[in-house]
């Protein structure tokens, strides 16, 4: 039987910057953290979310012979001085597609596994998936949740991307981190829409990450006053976070930062671009879901203010 160890040495090799197993069970509270938030409609209009809810809350339901999930953090920090007037872009959208970054890593540790131990059964997830990815990544004792909602990893802070690979082996659960926010409350003082609307519970209708990349259509008149700036995806309740400033270091993966020049592009550079050249920019990036339409709805959400 392969060992947690053996496991863990495999992960390292793929440049993960931590790893940890969870028990298939999501303990209680963060099922009812779940519910709490599905059924205040905090998912806005991500009717996805909504779907498969029992199978998302149990994923045994998915995948009966489910003995352990192990999450990995894929950090994607790179520090820059930010440029004071042009549009800001969330450091998650600046590197290429982090799905398909994380998902071909996690892949390459299944075939290892596979390779030491025929019968592994296992499957991957990032983002996409119905799988609440930080509550196991906290089970996994990768790091705390955060009062801004984000899985803050020790050592690391929060600029990091999670995945999940689903195994029919077990492993002992690793045991949780205490969390270290204490009294602090900067992200709740410091998101400029009001998103937080108490530790870890955020309402993506008025959260910019959401509006910016998520919402179909046009902005009311009151979205497009929300934006703040923000052009893609939003880090101010990551930028603040004392842990992040403490613990951020540079990313080794340089997919992650190859389109690091899109910071230096003022607004009137961004109205320049055309719709071929969007494309241009953003094919395998992780803003491909975001269309040409919406891009131009942004601009002219900040262009308003
Ligand atoms: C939907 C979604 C969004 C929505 C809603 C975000 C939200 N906070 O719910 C929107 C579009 C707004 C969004 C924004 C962002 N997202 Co997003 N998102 C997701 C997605 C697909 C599902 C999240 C979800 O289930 N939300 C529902 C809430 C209730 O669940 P949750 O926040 O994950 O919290 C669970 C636990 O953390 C816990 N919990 C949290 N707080 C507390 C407090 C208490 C007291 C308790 C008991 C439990 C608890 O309970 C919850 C349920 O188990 C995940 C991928 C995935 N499959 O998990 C990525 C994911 C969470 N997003 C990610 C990222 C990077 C972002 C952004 C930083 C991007 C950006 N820069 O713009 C922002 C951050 C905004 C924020 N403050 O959360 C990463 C997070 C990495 C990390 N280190 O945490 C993920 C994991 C994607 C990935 N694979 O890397 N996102
Ligand atoms: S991502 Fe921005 S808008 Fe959303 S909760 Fe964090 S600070 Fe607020
Ligand atoms: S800013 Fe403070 S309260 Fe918010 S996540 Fe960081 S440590 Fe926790």
């Amino acid at each position: 039987m392969i060992s947690a160890e053996q496991i863990r040495t495999i992960v390292f090799k793929e440049g993960f910057a931590a790893c940890g197993f969870s028990d298939p069970i999501l303990k209680p509270a963060y099922i009812m953290h779940f519910k709490k938030w599905i059924n205040a409609g905090y998912h806005a209009d991500m009717r996805w979310m909504e779907r498969n809810v029992e199978k998302r809350l149990d994923i045994r339901k998915r995948f009966p012979w489910v003995k352990s999930v192990l999450v990995v953090a894929d950090n994607y920090f790179n520090h820059f001085d930010v440029p004071l007037y042009n549009p800001r872009i969330s450091r998650y959208t600046l590197g290429s597609d982090y799905h398909a970054i994380v998902k071909k890593k996690l892949l390459n540790i299944l075939s290892a596994l596979e390779e030491m131990e025929p019968g592994i059964i296992g499957k991957v997830y990032v983002d996409t998936g119905p799988v609440i990815e930080r509550a196991f990544a906290a089970q996994a004792g990768l790091g705390w949740i955060g009062k801004n909602s984000s899985l803050i990893v020790n050592d690391i802070g929060s600029y990091c991307f999670l995945g999940v690979l689903i195994l029919n082996i077990p492993a002992k659960q690793s045991n949780e981190t205490e969390k270290l926010c204490g009294n602090c409350t900067k992200c709740i003082e410091a998101c400029p829409t009001g998103a937080i609307i108490e530790p870890g519970l955020i309402d993506s209708r008025k959260c910019i990450s959401y509006l910016t990349i998520e919402k179909k259509g046009d902005f009311t008149s009151r979205e497009a006053q929300l934006l703040n700036n923000w052009l893609f995806g939003c880090d101010v309740c990551q930028e603040c976070c004392p842990w992040n400033q403490k613990w951020a270091k540079n990313t080794n993966e340089t997919k992650y930062i190859d389109r690091l020049l899109l910071i230096e592009r003022s607004l009137n550079e961004w109205l320049e671009i055309t719709e071929e050249e969007f494309k241009r920019i953003f094919t395998n990036s992780s803003v491909k879901l975001l269309r040409f339409d919406r891009f131009r709805r942004n601009l002219q959400a900040l262009m308003s203010k």
